[in-house]
């Protein structure tokens, strides 16, 4: 087991990553800076990139953070475990002021293909339901048609009914995930921007704590939290799920 060790070069693992990782980032990216007023993020020194190893092989860890007037962290995390397995995360968290779902997105992906797909807009309210416009506007996106479907886990009672959790069976199904997450994500920049926040303490405290339910579920994935507790050690696996993945306001 190793500690972590920051890095001041700008390395890209991108270029190095299975190739829908790679697009999907690049995809992202590309829609953040057309409809978003992005700034910098201050984040932790130490997290920017971060190196361990796992049975040997080297895990790295590159994190690409913003924030705009309507969210208080846009993340898009890249990972690389050993040679074989390419992790994409990404999270829109919303200010607390402003009522709207939590964009989140998951690619596990191995040379054998993505074995996980995941994209969804969680709803972010006590009554963990989507707005009537988000709701109207993800309904009429064409019906995905992906083979293999996957089953949730307990944890998952955060997601939408539209959440597309699927092992993508061959390139078109890849192509049709990275589509799919383009539509989700230009929907919610564009409502983003129009959308105004709301006028009292009640109402942003009750949105505060929709996003610390969110975060407490997430934090219970724990595929995710064994992968970094072997790479980097329990207590900073546990560090870096509660303050970069899944930070609650
Ligand atoms: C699953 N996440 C996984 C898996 C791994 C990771 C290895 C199992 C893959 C599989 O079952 O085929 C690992 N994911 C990581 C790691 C990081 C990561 C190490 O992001 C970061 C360093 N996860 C998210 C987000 C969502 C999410 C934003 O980070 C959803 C919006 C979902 N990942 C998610 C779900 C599973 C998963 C639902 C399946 C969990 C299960 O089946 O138990």
């Amino acid at each position: 087991m190793n500690h972590p060790l920051p890095s001041t070069t700008t390395p890209s693992l991108r270029i190095r990553q299975h190739s829908l990782v790679c697009r999907l980032a690049d995809r992202i990216e590309k829609i953040w800076a057309q409809y978003l007023d992005l700034s910098a993020y201050d984040m932790p020194e130490d997290l920017g990139y971060v190196e361990g190893r796992l049975e040997g092989e080297k895990v790295a860890i590159e994190n690409h953070c913003y924030q705009t007037p309507q969210f208080r962290k846009l993340h898009l995390e890249l990972a690389k475990v050993g040679p074989g397995l390419d992790i994409l995360h990404c999270v829109m968290f919303p200010r607390t002021n402003y009522p709207l779902p939590m964009f989140g997105n998951d690619l596990v992906g191995s040379r054998a293909g993505i074995s996980a797909a995941i994209v969804d807009l969680s709803p972010i309210n006590p009554e963990r339901k989507l707005s009537d416009l988000y709701d109207r506007q993800l309904a009429a996106l064409p019906t995905d048609q992906f083979s293999q479907h996957r089953d949730l886990p307990g944890w998952g009672d955060i997601f939408s009914p539209y959440c597309v959790f699927v092992r993508p069976a061959d390139e078109d199904e890849e192509l049709d995930f990275l589509v799919r997450v383009e539509s989700f994500l230009t929907i919610h920049c564009q409502n983003a921007v129009r959308t105004e926040p709301v006028q009292t303490a009640a109402e942003e405290m009750a949105l505060r704590e929709a996003q610390r339910y969110y975060c407490a579920k997430q934090q219970e994935n724990d595929k995710t939290r064994r992968i970094l507790e072997k790479a980097f050690g329990v207590a900073w696996a546990d560090r870096y799920m509660t303050q970069m993945l899944f930070d609650a306001p």
